[in-house]
């Protein structure tokens, strides 16, 4: 029988002889902790009351579900009860959330999208927690300004996902690991060890809604995949599209192909630039996928050396196995 091996007994090996072993060990659990609790919430569905739309818009203009607020809470509540923690930023607040007096302060800076993928809950579809855990050295509390580090700065970043089994799956740069909440025992025990994309696959994940405002490098690709083995490709692809980042990302992780949420015509005339948000959606997915030997890119820049200029900033996305990004950044340099 191949030896059971949570979560904690990964930290202990992954972090041994680092200097803030102690601390990121016990952020990191405390972020597992909060995604209990969400994948609990999310588990009982209507049972629990929380589906449904708040009433309200974030900064985004987005409308929030109810479990987009009660989710933010959560990941609050648990994270900077850690004492690890000097700031939070998430997806559903306008600025970032300073940890209370009282409450001890650490040196890690943490961005969150509490619940990705929201419109999938009210249908029962897969979504997410994804987060970004970035270096704060500085005595004095953080403003806004500090959370503004490229994706080559994190020291954490993962993904939970809330679909037919809780998943966590995590890099702290040293490749890719994934666990699976074990529901009786109520912790995570590594079950996808040093996870690796597939470097081709013959699947591509958009929504194809917008084809008619892509930009020329992204009609091409999808025009020659859909072609089929009649095209110059030469081979059939399947598609795939979850609604949900996390569950899209997570596919490919698994068994490859592209992920891509482009900026297009219709965006851009609206002063947007995509829609997925660079630091807690972005950059981490950005990270992963590099330290699972794909590709991040936005068509211009890897993403992990854009430098954030606001924390709510946008970025055209485009990640997955490395043949075929490379691909995609050919045609978006020619
Ligand atoms: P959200 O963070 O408000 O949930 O938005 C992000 C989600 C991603 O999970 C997903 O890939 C994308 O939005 C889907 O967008 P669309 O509805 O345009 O297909
Ligand atoms: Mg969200």
């Amino acid at each position: 029988m191949t030896k059971r091996i949570t979560l904690a007994d990964f930290l202990a090996a992954e972090t041994q002889g680092q200097s803030n072993a102690a601390a990121l060990s016990a952020l990191t659990l405390s972020i597992a902790d909060a995604c209990v609790d969400i994948a609990a919430l999310v588990r009982h569905g209507e049972l629990a009351g929380v589906l449904g739309a708040a009433g309200q818009e974030n900064v985004q203009g987005e409308e929030q579900k109810k479990l987009d607020i009660i989710a933010n809470d959560v990941f609050i509540d648990k994270t900077q009860a850690s004492g690890q923690l000097a700031g939070i930023a998430s997806e559903e607040m306008d600025n970032h959330h300073p940890i209370p007096e009282g409450v001890a302060r650490g040196n890690y800076l943490i961005t969150v999208d509490p619940l990705d993928g929201s419109s999938n809950i009210d249908v029962n579809g897969a979504t997410g927690t994804i987060f970004s855990v970035l270096p704060y050295a500085k005595e004095s509390p953080p403003d806004d300004a500090d959370f503004l580090q490229a994706g080559n700065q994190q020291v954490l970043a993962g993904y939970c996902l809330y679909s037919s089994a809780t998943m966590l799956v995590l890099t702290f740069g040293h490749g890719v690991a994934g666990f699976t909440l074990d529901l009786d025992q109520g912790e995570f025990v590594l079950s996808h060890p040093a996870m690796q994309v597939p470097a081709q696959s013959r699947e591509f994940s958009i929504n194809a809604a917008y084809a008619a405002h892509w930009h020329a490098p992204i009609k091409r690709y999808i025009d020659e995949c859909v072609q089929g083995d009649a095209g110059p490709r030469g081979e059939n692809f399947n598609m795939r599209w979850a609604g949900s980042m996390v569950g899209d990302v997570h596919r490919i992780l698994c068994r490859g192909g592209v992920f891509l949420y482009p900026s297009d015509a219709r965006m851009e005339k609206a002063g947007k630039t995509g829609k997925l948000r660079l630091m807690y959606e972005a950059s981490p997915m950005g990270w992963l996928m590099e330290q699972a030997s794909g590709k991040a890119h936005t068509g211009a820049q890897n993403i992990l050396e854009v430098i954030p200029t606001s924390l709510h900033q946008r970025v055209p996305v485009m990640m997955g196995s490395a043949s075929e990004i490379d691909r995609l950044m050919e045609y978006h340099s020619t």
